[in-house]
């Protein structure tokens, strides 16, 4: 029998140099956990929250995985982000950040905890992450759907993200 797999979507972002080799390590390292279906443009974008900052590039995939546990997917991409070299400032939870990779949605899912909600909590607020999403989802038919994207994506439009090229990596796409 095949084994079930979860859909996984996550935003990834970077505004340290060299921030779009920093996406690809992260996307190449990703890869070697959870099966990789779809990955986005990468979008130059303009900060949010703690706007004083350099422009960001953002990207969104889709993976699969058998794995169940969304604390365990969370343990994998903050063990990624650490091997990357990111090191967090605490006294700007917003600010620069070599990588950072957050899961939007898991599944059917829904959790809020201290250290992890799914889906994400800001998600609807940012077009850095919503416009990639809705460029990878391809009528994806998970919950997604109630979230109406594209009226979120209208309400955010004085957000500046700018679609600029596609990420290089080997792709090995599997069904
Ligand atoms: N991440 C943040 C705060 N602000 N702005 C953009 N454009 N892109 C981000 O990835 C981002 C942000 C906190 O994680
Ligand atoms: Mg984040
Ligand atoms: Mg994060």
């Amino acid at each position: 029998m095949e084994n079930i797999k979860n859909d996984l979507f996550l935003s990834l972002g970077s505004n340290i140099e060299p921030k779009i080799d920093n996406l690809t390590n992260a996307i190449n390292l990703l890869n070697k956990e959870f099966q990789l279906k779809r990955l986005s443009y990468v979008y130059q974008t303009e900060p949010q929250d703690d706007i004083d900052q350099a422009y960001f590039y953002n990207i969104c995939a889709f993976y699969q995985t058998e794995i169940e546990d969304p604390f365990l997917i969370l343990q994998k991409t903050q063990q990624i982000e650490k091997e990357l070299g990111r090191v967090k400032d605490i006294s700007r939870p917003k600010g620069p950040r070599l990588v950072d990779i957050d899961i939007i949605l898991f599944g059917n899912i829904e959790i809020s905890t201290e250290i992890l909600s799914i889906p994400h909590k800001s998600m609807k607020k940012r077009n850095f992450v919503l416009i990639p999403l809705l460029e990878i989802l391809n009528n994806h038919p998970i919950y997604i759907k109630e979230y109406d994207l594209r009226r979120f994506i209208k309400e955010n439009d004085a957000q500046i993200v700018k679609k600029i090229s596609e990420l290089k990596i080997e792709r090995h796409f599997t069904n």
